[in-house]
């Protein structure tokens, strides 16, 4: 066997190929077509579905790892769930399910949530993790013009230390997919351009139909999908079952397209 298995190629190198290739993408990506906040199943379905049909998405992720709720089903099991007719996005990302019930299907979390971040990735969404969405930029008519961002460790330190400003970015739509926060709604709410309310109680019957009949356009420029849908309009909630999520992504993309035709 030879003495080295592997290239020469030292820290140095390894380093500017971080650094290089982040910033490259960062800069390409400070102008985008759609910026996705939050990368849970909603944001994740929503960037793959716009970024398959060639818009240029970048999505934005607080965390170090995307897919929000998506990897565990509830109660802290990992199994997930979905009501028809929503199992023909899983059929869509090649994961595995079986129907336990009429109507109801039941999938590993772990592989549908993977299948899900791969899919979005290989349709060509672009990710900035520990990245903080904490407001929008506003144009004419207090359009959302893009978001102001932070690298999340940031938002931990005490003032004193991190007294600095974020940066903001552009784009031609942003869509709010923070979950049960509504992180960008509340950016509006806080201007008194958008009034937010609070998710109701559970009623799996009701809500999925609900989130996925709300997610569209809640002010010039911003999309709300997901859990946020819940939040803004005081809709009841579904528990662990992820369907509406997912065709609430799927839906957003085709309001997207629609909207970035006439742009
Ligand atoms: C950057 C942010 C920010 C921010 C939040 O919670 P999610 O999984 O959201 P959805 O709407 O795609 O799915 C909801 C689902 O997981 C769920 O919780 C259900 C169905 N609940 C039902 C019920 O009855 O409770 O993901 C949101 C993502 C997360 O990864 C957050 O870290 C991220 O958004 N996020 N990222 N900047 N300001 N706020």
């Amino acid at each position: 066997m030879a003495d080295k298995i592997f290239s020469a190629v030292g820290e140095k190198e390894i380093t500017r190929a971080i650094v290089g290739e982040y910033f490259r993408e960062f800069t390409e990506y400070v102008e985008s077509d759609v910026i996705i906040v939050g990368g849970g199943p909603s944001g994740l379905i929503a960037g793959r579905d716009l970024a398959a049909a060639g818009a240029k998405v970048l999505l934005i992720e607080r965390n170090n790892y995307l897919g929000g709720g998506f990897w565990i089903g509830g109660y802290l099991l990992n199994k997930t769930t979905v009501r028809a007719p929503a199992q023909s996005v899983l059929e869509e990302l090649g994961v595995p399910f079986s129907e336990t019930s009429p109507g109801l299907f039941v999938a590993d979390a772990p592989h549908a949530c993977a299948k899900l971040i791969a899919a979005a990735c290989d349709a060509g969404v672009k990710i900035l993790s520990m990245t903080l969405c904490d407001d929008v930029v506003l144009r004419e008519n207090n359009r959302v013009a893009g978001v102001v961002i932070n690298w999340t460790p940031v938002s931990t330190l005490p003032r004193a230390i991190a007294a600095l400003d974020p940066v903001a970015i552009e784009s031609k739509i942003v869509v709010d997919g923070t979950g049960h926060d509504a992180s960008v709604v509340k950016c509006l709410e806080r201007r008194g351009l958008l009034k937010c309310s609070t998710f109701g109680a559970m009623w799996v019957e009701r809500s999925e139909d609900l989130v996925v009949q709300h997610t569209g356009e809640a002010h010039p420029g911003l999309i709300v999908i997901g859990m946020a849908v819940s939040t803004l309009y005081g809709l009841p909630r579904m528990g662990p079952t992820f369907g509406g999520m997912l065709l609430s992504g799927k839906k957003a993309a085709e309001i997207i397209l629609g909207l970035l035709s006439k742009k």
